[in-house]
């Protein structure tokens, strides 16, 4: 099996949960955006985006789908299939429409959008993004008062996923510390190897720096 990656979250989060299970995958840097590699890509991944999971014949899109692939293939339960999977989808789901996405907004104005030169920084979307993470990360804050983790007392892929943006924080500057059972989350997660520095020893050029 092939993972198709680069350094940007989605394909971070994939490459972090074979990496914590872990998985027998062979990691491939991929850019199928770039000239000369869309046609290749485009029976991969009909989006052009990362990460992909290539197996013999077929080939798997979407982060959390590769997730949920590699747990069960790894008979882990990283990927709940007991009495808490629907659980663990409910913070997956609400993450993804409601804190993910928040962070995914600021991180794109302040991160993406400079680091490619796509445009920009719009402020207003900046707030907006922030509105949304303080209202989202409120939530979140309640919830991980009274446990360690999303889903029961043991880490699970809703915490990968809901963290998503966050090792990007340098850029995004979500503030985080204003939280501090969010932020106690946040630490706990970095003490997994896998989530710190999913990429240790991989070939893959470095992100652009954002310039100023
Ligand atoms: N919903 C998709 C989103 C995939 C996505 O947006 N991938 C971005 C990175 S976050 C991408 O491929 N960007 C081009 C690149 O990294 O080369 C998922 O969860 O896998």
């Amino acid at each position: 099996m092939k993972l198709y990656f680069s350094r940007n979250p989605n394909p971070r989060l994939a490459v972090a949960v074979a990496r914590y299970l872990p998985a027998e995958v062979v990691f491939e840097f991929a850019e199928p955006m770039a000239p000369g590699q869309t046609e290749r890509f485009r029976s991969l991944n009909p989006n052009l985006l990362l990460p992909i999971l290539e197996r013999t014949g077929r080939s798997l899109w979407e982060a959390d789908a590769i997730a949920c692939y590699l747990s069960r293939h790894t008979g882990s339960n990283f990927w709940r299939t007991d009495d808490d999977e629907p659980e663990m989808i409910r913070w997956i789901s609400w993450g993804k429409e409601n804190f993910v996405k928040a962070c995914d907004m600021v991180h794109w104005e302040r991160g993406t959008k400079l680091r490619y030169g796509i445009g920009p920084c719009e402020e207003a979307m900046v707030e907006e993004g922030l509105r949304e993470f303080h209202r989202a990360a409120g939530i979140i804050e309640a919830e991980l008062s009274e446990r360690a983790w999303l889903v029961g007392d043991a880490v699970s892929f809703a915490d990968f996923r809901m963290a998503t943006f966050l090792p990007y924080n340098d850029a995004a500057r979500l503030p985080i510390g204003d939280y501090p059972a969010l932020k106690r989350w946040v630490e706990q997660l970095e003490e997994i190897e896998a989530w710190r520095d999913p990429f240790r020893g991989l070939v893959a050029p470095e992100l652009p720096p954002i310039p100023g």
